[in-house]
């Protein structure tokens, strides 16, 4: 970067207000996805200060007030004045549309995604911003709002430093809804810093109250992000190969492509691609490039080593690519993207261009280490071995029709309606309650599939295997739609909901979750489509002045007794003339009634403090998120669970060996019920008072006052109350239910609760897959350990 920016490069187009007018055509839309990309709109400008030599860190920083504080240590926006505008250049940035220094063609904006529509538009939808600019040996500030300054650049002193810190609170009057999502923002953040990762830059997430921080700093670059994909599998090479190369189109622009790879023991094909940053989900011409020139130089390897016998299936493109994982981010001046969201890459020319630097520089790679090579070559060997049996076995299945629609299994009730979208299947588990679900639907659009038994895990089994599976091949030819990749057609699916209603104990979260293993691998594109969904059987039937209704859970369960009891009731505290009733009373007796239930559950659980002790424990208003406790009893508490981990991680091996760390994550919880307690100007100490004076008179409708001690016992007495004349069944699964019942609480649209299966991000899942039904046994029981700490009731 030779090119010195200063005020006079920067052109102004227009003004703000059509931003404001229609942000979604600045930012996509106004949705988290919007907001967020206000969030990358300013770190883009951070990461290409770093790209270009100036910066070495990125901090971006969720603030309790809503706001979120970007800061780098880059040259800092240009404060001097603009040779047209007569302003200084920040404001002209900040508030002009598309100015902005960077505008030229010498370089390419690497860092941008669908960004590149400047930090001006950010300003326009942020109610406030702030930015202080260190540069020039001085500090400045200016502050904003919607995109118009509230006040001059003002100059608040020297400094040596250099770097720009920004700050903004995002617009509730444009944004559907303006809370950040920290996994969200740190999935695309770390995505960056592995993207970025050779140039040394390190990305920083934090949240202002310490609840949070993640440190992102990868060296090792796109070797890392392989290495981080591969994680929990069995790699089966122990270096990942990395190829790198620039070269130049044919107008002589700078081409630059970069990719690592290593194969893992896994049937599956993980690649990613970036141009420029941009995650192009859809792949286009730099990934066909990449993958002919791994094909070409594999076979060509294969050949000359005559690997490949004579009588076997050579392998084919798909089988050199099984247990692939891949990462391979091209950058270039002029990306053409063939659609509206980018993220498939059109440039022909780039196609030739990775094809031969893939092709080239792995067969010097595999020549020199042939160790190597035969290991890839095997793998594909193999691969398609396997596929050739896949493909035995499923015209064997075909020709006895079972893959085929038209030729339904015998176990499915179909439906009557050819509606496609408002027909249901339901996969039952269990063939008696797969009868009572057949006489339960409603036959005009719900199917039923009855499966027995487990279903095969297939995580940890090859095609052919899977094929031979019989409820496998029932399962598919209720779906219709095919199987395999190249003949998965969600067009052909039967039904528009497929909804797994399972048993609410072991048995049935496992075959549920087989059952999804199952859809995210061979039928991801069911899962994209948002077409799983999990019924959601009640766990309790409740009857009360002839009217029944169903109860999901305990926890609704205690809740509907209460507001039975509270109608009609009123509370009178008898030292402080406090009155309840209605909704007050409702909302008090639920507090009292939560917390004497986390009283009981912190009393038996294996963190050592009692409810009152955990209170006890409190800063303020802020509750302990973390707690060590060493080998010798001694103990620390610490709000911050950020803290508490650093804490723990502090300790030698031995110590952490002996040492145990417990998680609060009800913290919030308890804190919004102790929040609920004080506005009824109730202290929590005095749930449970020492002595035995009556507190509180109650009186229910037409019934004598009557005088109790505490919350606690009102709560208790309202409850029984409550329960009188309340009838109430407990269902232990759905075989206890019959066809109306089944109907009435878990079937008909009407009144049933469905939950959808959403893929919120595919490689995150992706790992929690490998881990938890993979072959690995270490990484499982690692996860487990580690979450066991997190989770208070695990329903398993
Ligand atoms: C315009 C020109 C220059 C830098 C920047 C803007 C800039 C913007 C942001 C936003 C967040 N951090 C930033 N850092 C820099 C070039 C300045 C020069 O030539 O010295």
């Amino acid at each position: 970067m030779s090119k010195t920016y200063d005020s006079s490069s920067i052109q102004v187009l227009e003004g703000l207000e059509a931003v404001r007018k229609r942000p979604a055509m600045y930012i996509g839309d106004t949705s988290t996805k919007g907001l967020h990309h206000c969030v990358f709109e300013v770190v883009d400008n951070s990461i290409d200060e770093a790209l270009a030599g100036f910066a070495s860190f990125v901090r971006v920083t969720l603030n309790t007030d809503g706001s979120v504080t970007v800061e780098d240590d880059g040259r800092g926006i240009p404060v001097d004045v603009h040779k047209t505008e007569g302003v200084p250049a920040v404001e002209v940035i900040l508030c002009k549309l598309h100015a902005g220094g960077k505008f030229d063609k010498d370089t390419y904006k690497v860092s941008g995604g669908l960004h590149g529509v400047g930090v001006s538009c950010v300003n326009a939808l942020a109610e406030s911003l702030e930015v202080e600019i260190h540069r020039d040996g001085g500090a400045h500030r200016q502050t904003f709002s919607r995109g118009v300054k509230t006040m001059e650049l003002e100059r608040l002193g020297d400094s040596d430093r250099h770097g720009t810190k920004l700050t903004f609170k995002p617009d509730a009057t444009i944004f559907d809804t303006v809370e950040f999502v920290y996994d969200s923002l740190s999935r695309r953040l770390r995505e960056m810093a592995f993207l970025m990762g050779s140039s040394g830059l390190v990305i920083e997430l934090s949240t202002e109250n310490g609840e949070r921080s993640d440190t992102y700093e990868y060296p090792g670059g796109l070797v890392d992000y392989v290495e981080f994909i591969n994680e929990n599998k069995q790699a089966l090479h122990e270096k990942v190969i990395s190829i790198s190369a620039t070269t130049e189109d044919s107008q002589g622009n700078a081409v630059d492509v970069d990719l690592a790879m290593q194969y893992n023991d896994t049937y599956r094909e993980d690649v990613h691609c970036f141009v420029n940053s941009i995650n192009t989900t859809e792949g286009g011409t730099h990934l066909s490039g990449f993958r002919a020139g791994l094909t070409r130089a594999l076979n060509n390897y294969a050949k000359r080593e005559s690997l490949i016998k004579a009588n076997e299936v050579p392998p084919s493109g798909d089988d050199f690519r099984e247990g692939l994982a891949c990462v391979l981010s091209v950058k270039l001046a002029d990306p053409q993207f063939e659609s509206q969201t980018k993220i498939k890459l059109g440039n022909r020319e780039v196609e030739g261009i990775v094809a031969s630097i893939v092709q080239e520089q792995l067969t010097t790679l595999i020549e020199e280490t042939p160790s190597l090579g035969k290991t890839m070559v095997n793998k594909a060997v193999l691969a398609a071995r396997a596929r050739d049996a896949a493909r035995r076995q499923r015209d064997l299945v075909r020709r006895k029709g079972a893959l085929a629609s038209g030729n339904l299994p015998g176990k499915l009730a179909d439906c009557q309606s050819k509606q496609r979208d408002e027909t249901e299947l339901y996969l039952v588990e269990g063939d008696s309650a797969g009868g009572t679900a057949k006489m339960a639907r409603d036959r005009v659009f719900q199917a039923i599939l009855p499966l027995r038994g487990k279903i095969l895990n297939v995580e940890k089994a090859r095609l052919d295997k899977m094929l031979n599976h019989e409820e496998i091949q029932i399962l598919i030819t209720a779906l219709g739609a095919g199987f395999g990749a190249d003949e998965f057609d969600l067009e052909k699916l039967r039904y528009g909901k497929i909804i797994v209603m399972t048993d609410a104990d072991v048995d049935g979260s496992h075959i549920r979750t087989l059952l999804l293993t199952f859809f995210f691998r061979q039928m991801r594109e069911l899962v994209e489509a948002g077409r799983i969904y999990i019924a959601a059987p009640p766990l309790y039937k409740l009857k009360r002045k002839g009217k029944e209704r169903y109860i999901l859970d305990e926890r609704e369960m205690r809740r509907t007794l209460l507001d039975i009891a509270v109608e009609g009731a009123r509370v009178e505290s008898i030292l402080g003339e406090d009155l309840f009733e209605g909704d007050t009373l409702r909302e008090l007796m639920d507090a009292v009634q939560q917390l004497e239930h986390f009283r009981e559950e912190f009393a038996d659980d294996r963190r050592g403090l009692s409810l009152a002790q955990y209170v006890a424990a409190a800063d303020g208003e802020r509750l302990p998120r973390r707690r060590v406790r060493l080998a010798d009893g001694s103990a620390e508490i610490f709000h911050t669970s950020a803290a508490g981990a650093v804490r723990f991680e502090e300790l030698s091996a031995d110590d952490q060996a002996h040492a145990d760390l417990f998680a609060y994550p009800e913290a919030d919880e308890i804190e919004t019920l102790l929040a609920t307690l004080s506005k009824h100007k109730v202290r929590f100490v005095d749930l449970h008072p020492d002595d035995e004076t009556a507190r509180y008179r109650v009186t229910e409708d037409g019934e004598e006052p009557i005088e109790l001690n505490d919350l606690p016992a009102v709560v208790a007495f309202l409850r029984e109350a409550g329960e009188k004349g309340v009838d109430i069944q407990r269902y232990k699964g759905l075989g206890e239910m019959n066809a109306e019942q089944l109907w009435e609480s878990t079937m008909d649209p009407e009144r049933r609760t469905l939950f959808p299966v959403v893929l919120e991000d595919a490689m995150v899942a992706d790992q929690l897959f490998s881990t938890l039904m993979g072959p690995g046994v270490e990484p499982r029981r690692e996860y487990i350990e580690k979450h066991a700490l997190e989770v208070r009731n695990l329903d398993v």
